[in-house]
């Protein structure tokens, strides 16, 4: 399996709960190493350009309010298949429908505080890692 990297938001509802060590955790205990890492609050511009695939659905407007709501960790995650294996530990994006043990079944509160987000494809994920961090960030 490739080496990957993958773009991962630790959202505001985890920061606020003071979670962010428990979500890393999980992350860690997965098999993915955590090779940059930054807490910040960010920007309605910062949130209405990640979310932008969003930009005409209903949910947009809360979406960019719940980002933007206090700090967020923003991570590169690295490992073996790293994509597909964070989307698996994050659980299906309504924590109602997720597996047992993944992130969103353990923490999250509901599809609009849903704990964290994780790239969906090679693509997106080298998009979201570039709009966050420079290469200098990144010490794998
Ligand atoms: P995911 O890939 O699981 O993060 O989910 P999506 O890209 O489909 O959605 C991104 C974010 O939009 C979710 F994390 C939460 C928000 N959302 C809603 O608030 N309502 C919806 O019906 C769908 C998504």
């Amino acid at each position: 399996m490739a080496i990957e990297r993958t773009f991962s938001i630790l959202k505001p509802d985890v920061t606020r709960r003071n979670l962010t060590g428990a979500v890393n955790a999980m992350i860690e205990a997965a098999g993915l190493c955590i090779i940059a890492q930054r807490r910040i609050l960010m920007t309605r511009r910062q949130a209405e350009t990640f979310y932008a695939v969003h930009k005409e659905r209903p949910f947009f407007g809360e979406l960019v309010e719940s980002m933007t709501a206090g700090p967020v960790v923003v991570q590169v995650l690295e490992g073996a298949d790293a994509i597909k294996k964070y989307r698996d530990l994050l659980g299906a994006t309504d924590p109602a429908k997720a597996a047992a043990g993944t992130i969103r079944k353990e923490h999250a509160l509901s599809v609009g505080e849903n704990s964290a987000h994780g790239s969906d494809a090679p693509e997106t994920a080298a998009i979201e890692i570039a709009q966050f961090f420079s290469g200098n960030d990144i010490i794998a």
